[in-house]
């Protein structure tokens, strides 16, 4: 009896010591990413940062509005460490909500104002990684074979002879969407930004679940037009397919794209060194080897030339804490399925 007692004693205590070299080992090398940009971007981070720090990442991609929803409903027992990179605005609204936790990263002098004041709308539970302004993109031969006229502005792509020659996202799960819906009511007013909506519904071929997809499409010869960022444009006009991005004459809108730690993340000094990590110059300038053309929020990085110059678009005076807040978004959102969605084509 005593011996069985000393053995199971003994292998308790094993386990117990397994069980806690078990706990501090994962605990000091697992990162799980939640990921919003272009997956060949999310790829090259995964890969840059095990390389460098030796932590295992499970990296999930999913469109912005989606990983909002998704911290949201495991924010109980939440799952995933960081979120990097999508629009600012569902970063904000998450934020407000106490899905995201503060933190005061070092490397907060080396950033340009406009992604430390992000972190300043949200007490520091978010900060801006990149920049980027929305506009369009179309298929220049595709145009051409339909005889369609070269879009320049907004209004342009209302005109009947686009019916069905025009995609976006749906705003709900996509970023870039929320913030063609933001910027409408900001450019036009809300009355006028939602008639805006309704008159393109008309045309509209397909709403997308994410918000790059209308320009990929475009670019395999699918759809002619794409409502995107402008760097999505780009990214497939460097590829070699027959891409013209469009800034539109009335202004736009644009994005800060933002990194978040989730709250109560399990593996937080790990979240903390990944964050410091993707603000490094030299790990922002990488992004371009994923074609990512996104203007960078570390002051000494290095923009490609390919990357749309932002100095050089007419940007409206984006109201981030209005439109990121919890209470506009879910607004704008619902107003959207009900009056626009809704509507026959
Ligand atoms: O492709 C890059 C990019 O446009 O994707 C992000 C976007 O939010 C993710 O796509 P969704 O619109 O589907 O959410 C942008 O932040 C980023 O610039």
């Amino acid at each position: 009896m005593k011996a069985t007692t000393r053995v199971v004693t003994g292998g308790f205590t094993a386990a117990l010591l397994v069980a806690g070299f078990v706990g501090v080992a994962s605990a000091k090398n697992k990162l799980t990413l939640y990921c919003s940009p272009q997956i060949e971007w999310c790829n090259l981070m995964v890969e840059a940062f095990q390389k460098e720090t030796g932590i295992e990442v499970a990296m999930t991609r999913k469109s912005s509005g989606e990983t909002f929803a998704q911290i949201k409903a495991e924010s109980r027992n939440p799952k995933g460490d960081v979120w990097w990179g999508g629009t600012g605005d569902p970063h904000l609204q998450a934020a407000e909500e106490g899905l995201t936790q503060p933190y005061m990263t070092p490397m907060r002098p080396q950033l340009h104002d406009w992604a430390l004041s992000q972190a300043k709308s949200a007490d520091d539970k978010t900060i801006g990684i990149y920049a980027g302004a929305l506009g369009f993109g179309y298929n220049k031969e595709i145009l051409e074979k339909n005889g369609l006229p070269v879009p320049a502005c907004w209004k342009d792509l209302l005109k009947p002879e686009y019916k069905g020659h025009v995609q976006m996202a749906n705003p709900n799960s996509s970023g870039t969407a929320y913030t063609t819906l933001a910027t409408m009511v900001q450019l036009f007013g809300e009355d006028g930004g939602f008639e805006y909506m309704k008159g393109l519904h008309k045309n509209i071929n397909t709403y997308t679940k994410s918000g790059s997809a209308p320009i990929k499409s475009a670019a395999r010869g699918e759809n002619t037009i794409g409502i995107v960022f402008l760097h999505d444009a780009v990214t497939q006009a460097v590829s070699g397919f027959p891409i013209v991005p469009v800034a539109p004459c009335e202004g736009t809108g644009y994005e800060i794209g933002s990194m978040s730690i989730i709250k109560d993340a399990r593996n937080l000094e790990e979240a903390k060194k990944f964050y410091d990590f993707a603000l490094r110059k030299e790990i922002q300038e990488r992004a371009k080897e994923a074609k990512a053309y996104q203007v960078m929020s570390n002051k000494s990085a290095v923009p490609p030339e390919q990357a749309p110059k932002l100095e050089s678009i007419k940007l409206i005076d984006y109201d981030f804490k209005k439109y990121g807040s919890s209470d506009e978004r879910r607004r704008l959102l619902a107003k959207w399925d009900a009056e626009v969605k809704s509507l026959p084509k």
